[in-house]
């Protein structure tokens, strides 16, 4: 009798292989301009509609070889959308979202040697929530990303319940604070002490800030003020196709150093 198991394989590569990155700029809050972008994996319909790759990517996570597929797409993204732009222009960095246990496993690097993206490594950050850079498999991911010359960020800093220290205990270069501690210390002085706290700790630690989650030009005056770098959001943007990086980096955002005048 035949086997009539599916293939698990051909199963999930079809989706995978109709991933696309699409890139949302990040902005240094003093000069608006364009400093980084994180990578954000979108299913493209063929009439062009895109929707967030999170669903499929969840019910992958199980299964590891699927998730290698995926960051092999992603990777191969980035060599076609973004190391052109690196050649062009320097100073921005592209940040990616890797499951600590693929970097860990050592399935990233052959990944990277593949595709030559070894050299680019200080402008790929990698980025790892809080939670996940605490555990094991975060620890392993943080060394072995560091080994391969590839820069680390702290992703949803404020939601991983962690201890403080532990943080402080690891080498990592960027630290994205979470919308959940951006919005409330517009109107909460305990709240905006504690975003201040966070700035001077991130200071301290030489690492860089991003502000996630920035929709309004009040929070970004306000993040602007008490010394976050950098700031990420609707404000100045969704996520954009690749072929829209370029003008993007060309142009910044200045018009949102201005405050609207009132008519
Ligand atoms: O936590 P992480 O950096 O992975 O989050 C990226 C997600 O946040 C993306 O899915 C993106 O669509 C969403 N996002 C980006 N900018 C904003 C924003 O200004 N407000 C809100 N609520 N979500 C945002
Ligand atoms: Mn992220």
């Amino acid at each position: 009798m035949a086997d009539t198991t599916p293939d698990t394989t051909t199963i999930h590569r079809a989706p995978i292989d109709r991933l696309t990155a699409w890139y949302q700029p990040i902005v240094d809050l003093n000069t608006a301009e364009v400093r980084g972008f994180e990578a954000l994996m979108r299913i493209v319909e063929p009439d062009g509609r895109a929707h967030s790759a999170g669903p499929l990517i969840e019910t992958l996570q199980q299964d590891a070889d699927a998730l290698v597929a995926v960051v092999e797409r992603l990777m191969v993204c980035i060599r076609e959308d973004v190391v052109p732009v690196f050649e062009r222009q320097g100073d921005f960095y592209v940040s990616i979202n890797i499951p600590p246990s693929i970097i860990g496993s050592g399935r990233l690097r052959p990944i990277v040697e593949a595709l030559d993206l070894a050299h680019w490594g200080r402008r790929i950050v990698v980025e790892l929530t809080e939670r996940q850079a605490l555990s094991d498999e975060g620890r392993a991911a943080v060394r072995v990303a560091r080994e391969a010359g590839i820069a680390v960020a702290v992703d949803d800093f404020g939601t991983g319940h962690s201890g403080l220290a532990q943080i402080v205990g690891l080498e990592l270069d960027i630290l994205k604070i979470d919308r959940s501690l951006v919005t409330p210390a517009l109107t909460s002085r305990s709240a905006a002490r504690l975003l201040r706290g966070i700035v001077g700790l991130a200071e301290s630690l030489r690492m860089r800030t991003v502000a996630e989650g920035v929709e309004s030009i009040e929070e970004a005056f306000y993040l602007r003020a008490v010394g976050v770098d950098y700031g990420q959001g609707y404000f100045w943007s969704k996520a954009v196709p690749a072929a829209q990086m370029s003008a993007l980096l060309d142009r910044g955002f200045a018009a949102t150093l201005e405050w609207p005048a009132a008519d």
